[in-house]
Order: C-alpha cells, then sequence, then structure tokens
C-alpha cells in the first residue's frame, strides 16, 4: 500500500511511533495519523477531486493523507497562490472543494475543515495502483501550469527506488522546510516518510538555523533546495551543526559545486544529489553507498532507462562530453496533463519516452550531467519552476503595460533570479505585486526594467539571449 507504515494493521500491531510527524508546533502520532486522516476520508469518500491549500500545517498533511486513504485525487494548491493561478487551477482541476486549510477567497467552492481530534478506525480497501493520487500543477514555457496527474503505482515506485539509493529506513529522521504543495516536499518528504516509516519532521521556514536546530534534534536525512544549502554554507556555523547527520540530500535544480564543496568542507558530508521533475518524479541520483561528483547528479535509479538524442534524432554517444536531449523511461512517469492530450504527446513519445526539456551529458560510467534547460523560457528559481510565458501574460494584463519580457537571470541565491523587461508607464514595484497577487508570491520578478523597446529579430520575435546580456 501506498502509506504502508500507516496500516492500520501495522499499527495495530505495535509499530505506533509518538512522534511520526512534527510540524507548525503539532506532534502526531502514527495512531493520530490514521485515526484523524480515515476521519478525513469519510468526510471527503466519494468526491472527484478536492483541493488542498498547502500551507505546512496538521491540517495540510491530514487533508492529504485522508484523501489518500479514501482515494480521492488531491490538487495541492501553493500556499502563497494568487487570485488567477488559484482560479485557473480551481477551473481546470475541477475540485469540488477545499479541504484543510481555508483560502481566504474560496473562490465558490465549499469548504471542508480538517478535525484534528476526530478519529475513525474504519478500513478502507488499498485503491488500485493505477488510480490518481496528487494533481500537481506546473509551468510550462508558456500559457497557464498543467496538471500533472500522478499515480499511487508511480509514487510508490519512486520511493521504494529512492529508499534504495539513499539506504533510507525506518530508523531515519526525515527533515525539510520546502513547500507541501511540489514533489520534492510533498511528495518525497512527507509521503516518503509515511511509506518507509520514519519519523518526519517539518523545519519551519528553511533557514540555516531552523535545520542546524533539526539536525542536532535528531535529523538525519536531511532534504533541501539548492538555495536552501548555499545559505547553509554561507552561515558557516549551520553547516557545520550538520555533522552528525546521516545524508544529506540536494535536488530541484543545479547544485553550484562551491556550494558542494562547501558543505563537504564544513559538514563533513558529500550531498547527494538527485535530478527529477514532476512529470516523472526522481530518476537519476548519487548512491549513499557510490561515488558523488560535484557538478553530476547520478546514475538512473533502478528501473529507469535514458539516452541522450542530438537535433537530428540521433543517439549522442555517452563520452562524458557529448551533449544531447535527455529522454527517460521509468516506471515513475506521469499519466499526462489533465485536460492537455497536445501537451502530453509534445513530451511523451509513443515509445513511452518522456522528453523531459533538460540537457545534459552522460560518461561511460553511466553519470549524468544536467548542462541546463533546452528553453531559455522555462526558469527555475529557487527550486520553483516558472514559466517566462505566464509572467509576461500577467504582466500584459496590466494596464501600464504595452510589451514584456521576461527571463531567468543568473543568480548566486536562487540560481536564476526572475528579470522583467517592459515598455509602458507602470512602477516597477505595481507591476511585481500585480505579479505577486495573480500568480504567487514565489513568482513574482525581482526586478522590472522598464525599457524604451525590446531587441526583436526580424520576424518581430524578442531576443531573450541579448536581454540576458543586459543584466
Ligand atoms: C516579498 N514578499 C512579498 C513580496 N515581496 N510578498 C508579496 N508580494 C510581494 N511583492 C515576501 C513574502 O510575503 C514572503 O514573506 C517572502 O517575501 C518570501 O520571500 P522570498 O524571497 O520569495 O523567499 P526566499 O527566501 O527567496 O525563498 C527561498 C526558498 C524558496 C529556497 C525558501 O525559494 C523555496 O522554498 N524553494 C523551494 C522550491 C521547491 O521546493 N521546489 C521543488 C519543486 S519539485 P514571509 O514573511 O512569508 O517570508 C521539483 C522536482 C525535484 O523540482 O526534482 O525536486
Ligand atoms: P519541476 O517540475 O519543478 O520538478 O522541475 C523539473 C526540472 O528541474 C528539471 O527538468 C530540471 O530542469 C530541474 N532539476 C531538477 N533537479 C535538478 C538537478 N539536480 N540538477 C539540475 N536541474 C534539476
Amino acid at each position: 500500500m501506498l502509506l504502508a507504515s500507516l496500516n492500520p494493521a501495522a499499527v495495530a500491531a505495535g509499530a505506533d511511533i509518538d512522534d511520526a510527524v512534527r510540524i507548525d508546533g503539532v506532534t502526531l502520532s502514527r495512531s493520530d495519523l490514521v485515526g484523524a486522516a480515515t476521519s478525513v476520508a469519510e468526510r471527503v469518500g466519494g468526491a472527484a477531486t478536492v483541493a488542498v491549500l498547502a500551507r505546512p500545517t496538521p491540517a495540510t498533511v491530514l487533508a492529504v493523507v485522508g484523501c489518500l486513504i479514501a482515494g480521492v485525487p488531491v490538487v495541492p494548491v501553493p500556499a502563497d497562490v494568487g487570485a488567477a493561478e488559484r482560479r485557473h487551477i480551481l477551473t481546470d482541476s475541477g475540485a469540488q472543494a477545499w479541504l484543510g486549510e481555508r483560502p481566504d477567497d474560496t473562490d465558490g467552492l465549499p469548504h471542508i475543515p480538517v478535525r484534528l481530534h476526530a478519529r475513525s478506525w474504519h478500513r478502507y480497501a488499498e485503491p488500485p495502483p493505477d488510480a490518481t493520487a496528487l494533481i500537481v500543477y506546473t509551468s510550462g514555457t508558456t500559457g497557464l501550469p498543467k496538471g500533472v496527474l500522478l499515480s499511487r503505482r508511480a509514487i510508490a515506485a519512486d520511493l521504494d527506488m529512492l529508499a534504495a539509493a539513499w539506504q533510507w529506513t525506518a530508523e531515519d529522521t526525515l527533515v525539510h522546510g520546502l513547500p507541501l504543495y511540489h514533489v520534492h516536499g510533498l511528495v518525497l518528504g512527507l509521503l516518503g516518510s509515511l511509506r518507509i516509516g520514519n519519523r518526519f519532521v517539518y523545519t519551519g521556514k528553511p533557514t540555516p538555523e531552523n535545520y542546524a536546530q533539526a539536525v542536532s534534534e535528531g535529523g538525519s536525512l536531511v532534504f533541501g533546495v539548492p538555495t536552501v544549502w548555499s545559505r547553509i554554507v554561507a552561515d558557516g556555523d549551520a553547516a557545520r551543526a550538520l555533522a552528525p547527520a546521516r545524508l544529506l540530500v540536494s535536488g530541484s535544480a543545479p547544485l553550484p559545486v562551491p556550494v558542494f564543496d562547501g558543505l563537504a568542507a564544513l559538514s563533513g558530508h558529500q550531498p547527494v544529489e538527485r535530478y527529477g521533475s514532476t512529470e516523472a518524479l526522481i530518476t537519476l541520483s548519487t548512491l549513499a553507498a557510490g561515488e558523488r561528483r560535484p557538478g553530476w547528479v547520478g546514475l538512473p535509479l533502478e528501473g529507469v532507462t535514458t539516452r541522450l538524442v542530438a537535433e537530428d534524432g540521433t543517439a549522442v554517444p555517452h563520452d562524458g562530453e557529448s551533449i544531447g536531449a535527455l529522454h527517460l523511461q521509468s516506471p515513475t512517469l506521469f499519466d499526462g496533463y489533465l485536460n492537455r492530450p497536445d501537451a502530453t504527446a509534445e513530451v511523451l513519445d509513443a515509445d513511452g519516452w518522456y522528453h523531459t526539456g533538460d540537457v545534459a551529458v552522460i560518461d561511460a560510467g553511466g553519470m549524468h550531467r544536467i548542462v541546463g534547460r533546452a528553453s531559455v523560457d522555462l526558469i527555475k528559481s529557487g527550486g520553483f519552476r516558472i514559466g517566462a510565458g505566464e509572467i509576461e501574460t500577467v504582466l500584459l494584463g496590466h494596464a501600464g503595460v504595452a510589451e514584456a519580457a521576461v527571463i531567468g537571470a543568473p543568480d548566486a541565491d536562487l540560481g536564476q533570479r526572475i528579470v522583467a523587461f517592459v515598455v509602458g508607464d507602470a512602477a516597477p514595484d505595481e507591476l511585481i505585486d500585480h505579479v505577486a497577487q495573480q500568480l504567487s508570491v514565489h513568482k513574482r520578478p525581482r526586478e522590472v526594467r522598464v525599457v524604451d523597446a525590446l531587441p526583436r529579430n526580424a520576424m518581430g520575435k524578442v531576443l531573450k539571449k541579448e536581454l540576458l546580456q543586459w543584466v
């Protein structure tokens, strides 16, 4: 079963632990989780889809777990979501209610609160493995985010593959402070812990101090995006305080080599790097018992096959130098984008290869290095995937903007930072707030530059590579 450690029989047989999940000042035992989440399941059973505003709270944990018990697909909604993105997610997913945290604006949907102290011991049959567990919204280069359909089977397979790669066991205490509305924090961090049966500690904001504290209290398996690791290294003391951990794991964006080296020098741990996406889950990783090479993201997990493809469709050699488009086959692949067969067909071919949109090299030993994204319009900022097109559309919706172009400029802290170039008479701060309110706070441009004209080619297309030279 997907949530193996919450199997009521396992809990009843004495496998209870008092502190299975610690989040937002609340500690839940395994039987608390089973009882309260089953009570949630009873209230939502039969619903087609529900939305969960994924603030990092016990209510969010119980809402997600309750839906997984009842077999109701969950749409995790970013905690800082803005109005336009929220409406899109609700309409596109067809969510019938908000479960758990209550948004300020429910958009007319009913809200079902989660009662922390309610208990039910009803036993639900395990839903079929191909049932959708989660619909996770993620950005493309253009347009509004697409709903990625993730089955129970894909999630369970990925967690088991990672458990093997990282020697992850019920003895671990997993700590992180990442958002609970993306694969990293939700699937790996929370659902991974509930499947493997280890203790889970949510740190609150992923600050160096909070991570150091969580490890001093017994955290052994620590997850972060490169921005988190970079801030920890810059802190020095926090990095040294991670020494007692068992494994530090970085993913969601490229880990700069100096950050890898800084962690190794200060904490004594070379971080494990792993690569993944919302659509394919985690597919490549270095191993707990294997080489960790700065700048490289590792080997295919058990059951994953990769290939590199040149622009003319021919195979690129695995020589550690030649660059090609990365395709992969994996038992962890998504079941398509909700309502978007066209977009699904663009990335998932008839032979079951997922075209990742990343370019990579592979060496003779099968080690992978991610060179970058094929498109300049897909930006990774602080580990968040953000489409230039969705921000441009929102900027163009502002009365003071005539033209807009968005780029991801290199940034020492965020990896890439969103910079918007606009033609118009709006004030930059007003435009930043406009994006934060319409899309989500983490998608706001960090900088808006008002210019007289955008550089365009003869066809009128904005020259983004040239804009990158302007920052
Ligand atoms: C500032 N703020 C504003 C604002 N300007 N709010 C509204 N409007 C404005 N104009 C405030 C916010 O309210 C908030 O306040 C604060 O700024 C947020 O600051 P930030 O600068 O945006 O946060 P930052 O510190 O930069 O965040 C860094 C980070 C974050 C690393 C914590 O980027 C993060 O959590 N990244 C993780 C992304 C992730 O998990 N990706 C995984 C994708 S899955 P306040 O008071 O609330 O702080 C995936 C698959 C895989 O990729 O391989 O894993
Ligand atoms: P998302 O859908 O948010 O999970 O973003 C997936 C994308 O994040 C991938 O296609 C990569 O571009 C990037 N990514 C994830 N992990 C890594 C990593 N370890 N190194 C480099 N890029 C990564």
